[in-house]
């Protein structure tokens, strides 16, 4: 199966200098490494905002809703900084909360690094859309993702 999917990375910083964001790259090699003859993530979304809740809310209302994106990823302002809303502006879009998937990435995390704790994500299911959140660092994001991305597609049938 195919499932598509859109990266969206959260950070001022990089808004206004694409250069300075990795970690969107970075996921977008996880989903690659990840796919096989069975499983293909196609990245058909990606986009770099500042740290806004209305343009978080917009950006993945439009690629759950209007393009039906399997999944949405998000990376950066989940932390603890007074500029961190990603959780805050996705938590109301979600439909179905998925703690289970919350809890995955943060325990796996933590085996890796105590700082984990001061990741706040969010996940869940929005129409047929499963919307993830990871922290903005490269390792982080990576080490988030990896620790869910071989039940995504299993989730994804389900909501289908
Ligand atoms: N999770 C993993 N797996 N690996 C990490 O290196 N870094 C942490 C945490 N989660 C980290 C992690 C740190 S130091 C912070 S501050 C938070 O993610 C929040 O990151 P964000 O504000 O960039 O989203
Ligand atoms: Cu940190």
């Amino acid at each position: 199966m195919g499932y598509t999917v859109g990266i969206l990375t959260i950070s001022d910083t990089a808004s206004v200098d694409s250069t300075k964001d990795l970690s969107g790259p970075t996921l977008k090699t996880v989903f690659e490494q990840a796919s096989n003859e069975n499983n293909t993530f196609n990245i058909v979304r990606s986009a770099i905002i500042p740290d806004e809740f209305g343009r978080i809310q917009n950006i993945v209302k439009q690629w759950s809703d209007n393009d039906n994106l399997d999944i949405v990823i998000t990376t950066g302002g989940t932390g603890f900084g007074v500029k961190d809303i990603t959780p805050e502006a996705i938590e109301p879009l979600l439909q179905k909360t998925s703690s289970g998937i919350t809890h995955a990435m943060i325990a796996t995390s933590l085996q890796k690094t105590p700082f984990a704790a001061l990741s706040r994500p969010v996940s869940g299911v929005r129409g047929k859309t499963i919307i993830l959140t990871v922290p903005g660092s490269p390792k982080g994001a990576k080490e988030n993702l990896e620790a869910v991305i071989n039940i995504l597609p299993h989730a994804i049938d389900l909501v289908k």
